[in-house]
């Protein structure tokens, strides 16, 4: 597009994903952060046998033994915790908090690691330092004082270990309370609502073999080359096998397009790379019932027309596992086609197309990510996936079944050991026979209800047992304000970030050890475990000296502020600590899948927690895998006029969740600026926008209040029509709080009907960089 004006930051990028640029940016990231001498060893260290879990994802590795052959954004979180900067009580002392809060959410994290205990000190507007058992016993006065244990929210991000995580819940039930906000809430709770109806488990059932035996693969919704980096191998080695992959995302991701494997020394050299997607198709943003509902039809047509023999629909499947087939053929006959092309924006003999490679293979996995859970019908988008493999038989055999990409390393595994709101009534019973204390029952506070309680004054006490809680979550102008409604606030973190300077009455920030640390305890070094999105369950062990002799680890941290809180305690704290094997002893009795955890977790490569529906098993109410149709098309996501447009949210390549190691997003061709909203070109035709022209963007449903997002610039850019994108968590402001899915509470980050005007502000062309909000 020669006739395009130029416009500060944004350039093509014509290359594939991978290849030199990845290896370049590795050693960039690797030059800012680490000594040069520690970084090969650290880096070396990542996923062996000895070493320690990435932090970056949750993608699995063939015996835990290979793939920090190479990963850019793997070394880009590696360096990112075992930097060489350091946030000093100096540092603090020399910044005010509200000055702070003029810092952008890159420059307050890249300050380094948090190195000290700090209590926020309203006389001077800066956070000091505190001893650990001052702020011990100041959180369990507080908490003791408080009339209801319901009072306290206790968040969890999924970067704890599954003995911190254990421990956590452990404390917090024994407080009194299933108040468990967490970063899942935001993120696959539609997959662990949704999933437990389709299959009775809330989890992927692939593991890593079977996509050696797959002979076909259909991507929904994830952008593995910056958010899974890991799979690219597994994608590439398809793609050379021949296997189709098939691909529905709004916009043209590049590593699902081209991928140059790092790994490769022939396309190193040549600069040559492979094709990925066989077929991408653009769907809209939030159309993926629709095109998925299109398939199905298209499916039951090719079936109609053949023999009934199974060679299309696996009817002897069907008759034997599932239930509730025939209301969902009727449902597929009752939408008509037109509605599925303008709910999906894709033509209908595409989708017949998907279906007819659907019926050749004996085989296929669907995967699937945030642009299937996060939106107001996140759940049913779950059901849907579930239902298309069933057509086939696709699970139960190798090769075959569905594959959610869990966020944060060990998101899953935190589920898995108790951060639940809403508690089994036999996790509870094996909590009080194993410990000897009554849990409550009554269900707790999930992420928007817990925002949503402090901002009601209704809850208190807030705990981050990692994360950004407040700036995860939707609609920043009310989780900001809510924040500071709070009498404490106690900060378990690396890093500092914004949620730590909404200070309320109090507010704690307590340094802890990252993954990488050597854990040094009474009892010696110690291991903890993580569950990746595959179920298997490993070691991880730090190597590197604490930044600072301050730490303290996320188990020690919770121990410390469980002994100061609970008088009588039944749970032996101290010997817990002493040696996380005992800790592990607990976990296996509350959770009789990790029988012989200890034994188990020696071996290299750990184990793999069972998985029912592999078996063909289905832990449903009704014992079998259940049809669910996706109940009409009309309701909920759709814009409702011409000029209404839908947003999705997005990561860009630079970036952990809230976390922003730095302004480009090279493969969408975005340089040293975040403060930009991809269009389409038919779509900018339409609002009379040019490429760079700078736009106020407004949420457009029914509200009290407006919902702005002002002088982010249009970008050109190969999405669909009808569908805007911008980053999060910049572009947070524009979600409400209660817009969510409201079988799971996940928040609608995904499809927000949003309208978009030329700013008045025009002339704010320059670069921002990571606007905090
Ligand atoms: N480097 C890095 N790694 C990460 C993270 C990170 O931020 N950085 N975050 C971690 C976490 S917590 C998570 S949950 C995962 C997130 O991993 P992903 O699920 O890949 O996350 P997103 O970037 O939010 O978006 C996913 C993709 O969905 C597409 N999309 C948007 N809307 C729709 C839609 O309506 N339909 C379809 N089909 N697609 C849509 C977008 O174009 C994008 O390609 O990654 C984890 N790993
Ligand atoms: N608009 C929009 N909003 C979203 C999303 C979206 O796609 N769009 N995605 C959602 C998703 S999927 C998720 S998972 C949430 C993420 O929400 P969170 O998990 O709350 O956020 P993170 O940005 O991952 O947290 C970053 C902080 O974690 C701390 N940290 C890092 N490592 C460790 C560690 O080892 N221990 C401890 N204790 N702390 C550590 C650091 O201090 C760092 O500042 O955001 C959600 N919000
Ligand atoms: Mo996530």
């Amino acid at each position: 597009m020669a006739d395009r004006r130029e416009v500060h930051g944004i350039k093509r990028y014509d290359s594939p994903a991978g290849g030199w640029g990845a290896l370049n940016a590795t050693a960039k990231a690797v030059r800012q952060q680490m000594d040069a001498t520690v970084a090969p060893v650290t880096l070396l260290r990542t996923n062996q046998p000895d070493g320690f879990d990435c932090p970056g994802c949750a993608w699995p590795d063939k015996e835990h033994r290979s793939t920090f052959q190479f990963c850019e954004n793997g070394a880009k979180a590696v360096t990112w915790e075992a930097t060489k900067k350091r946030v000093t009580p100096e540092f603090f002392a020399a910044h005010t908090v509200t000055s702070l809060l003029g810092w952008s959410d890159h420059q307050l994290e890249n300050e380094g690691r948090l190195t000290c205990p700090m209590a926020y000190d309203h006389a001077t507007d800066t956070y000091v330092p505190i001893t650990w058992e001052a702020a011990f016993s100041r959180i369990g006065q507080v908490m003791r004082s408080l009339p209801d244990p319901d009072m306290a929210e206790f968040y969890t991000s999924g970067r704890a270990s599954n003995e911190a995580a254990f421990l956590y819940q452990l404390f917090a039930r024994e407080f009194g309370t299933n108040n468990f906000p967490d970063c899942s809430n935001m993120c696959h709770e539609a997959t662990s609502v949704g999933l437990p109806q389709s299959i009775g488990i809330g989890k992927g059932t692939v593991s890593l073999e079977d996509f050696d035996h797959c002979e076909l693969l259909i991507a929904m919704g994830h952008n593995p080359g910056t958010n899974h980096p890991r799979m690219m191998g597994t994608l590439h080695e398809l793609a050379r096998r021949g296997v189709p992959i098939i691909v529905f995302n709004p916009l043209r991701e590049r590593a699902l397009e081209r991928f140059a494997d790092p790994q490769s020394a022939m396309e190193m050299v040549t600069f040559g790379s492979t094709d990925i997607a066989s077929s991408y198709y653009q769907v809209k943003v939030g159309g993926d019932a629709a095109a998925l509902k299109g398939v199905q039809k298209a499916i039951v047509a090719l079936d109609d027309a053949a023999a009934a023999d199974g060679s299309v629909i696996d009817h002897e499947f069907i008759s034997r596992h599932t239930n509730g087939y025939d209301a969902f053929v009727a449902d597929l006959n009752a939408t008509a086609w037109e509605e599925i092309e303008a709910r999906s924006g894709l033509p209908r003999d595409a989708l017949e197309a998907v279906a007819q490679a659907y019926v050749e293979s004996n085989a296929t996995i669907v995967t699937y990510g945030m642009g299937i859970t996060q939106h107001s019908k996140g759940t049913a988008n779950v059901h849907q996936i579930a239902n298309l493999l069933f057509l086939r038989g696709n699970f139960g055999k190798p090769g075959a079944g569905i594959c959610p990409l869990r966020g944060h390393s060990n998101v899953q595994g935190n589920r898995t050991v108790g951060i639940t709101e809403k508690p089994s009534k036999d996790m509870l019973e094996r909590i009080e026979r194993t410990y000897g204390f009554v849990p409550p029952k009554a269900h707790g506070h999930d992420a928007v209800r817990t925002i949503q309680a402090i901002a009601d004054g209704k809850s208190k006490v807030l705990f981050c047992l990692g994360g950004n809680f407040s700036v995860a979550l939707p609609d920043s102008d009310a989780s900001f304000a809510a924040m500071r409604k709070l009498d404490l606030a106690v900060h378990i973190n690396t890093k500092l970030n914004r949620n730590h300077l909404l200070v309320g009455k109090e507010s704690i920030v307590l340094p802890c050890l990252g993954r990488t640390e050597l854990d040094e305890q009474s009892g010696g070094a110690q291991a903890v475990t993580v569950e990746d999105s595959m179920s298997m369950v490993h070691a991880s062990r730090g190597k590197l000296p604490p930044a600072s002799g301050h730490l303290r680890s996320e188990p020690a941290i919770v121990a410390g502020i469980a002994q100061a809180t609970l008088t009588n305690s039944k749970v032996p704290w101290p010997a817990l600590i002493a040696d996380y094997d005992l800790i592990r002893d607990g976990i296996e009795a509350v959770f009789p899948d990790f029988a012989q955890f200890n034994e188990r977790i020696r071996k290299p490569g750990g184990f793999r927690l069972p998985l029912p529906p592999t078996e063909r098993v289905w832990p449903t109410l009704s014992g079998k895998a259940e049809f669910i149709p996706f109940a009409g098309l009309s309701e909920g996501q759709e814009p409702t006029s011409a000029d209404v447009l839908t947003l999705t949210t997005l990561r860009s390549h630079d970036q952990y969740n809230t976390t922003v190691y730095g302004l480009d997003d090279r493969y969408r061709g975005v340089f040293g600026r975040r403060d930009v909203i991809f269009m389409n070109e038919d779509d900018m035709a339409l609002h009379n926008l040019e490429h760079g022209d700078v736009v106020d963007v407004e949420t457009a449903l029914p509200y009290d209040r407006t919902f702005r997002l002002a002088g982010f610039t249009v970008v050109a850019y190969k999405i669909a029509r009808g569908s805007i994108g911008a980053y999060y968590p910049e572009a947070n402001v524009l979600v409400p709080l209660d817009y969510i899915d409201e079988e799971s509470g996940t928040p609608s980050y995904k499809s927000v009907p949003v309208r978009i005007s030329r700013s008045p502000q025009t002339g704010v062309t320059a670069s921002q960089g990571a606007a905090g909000g």
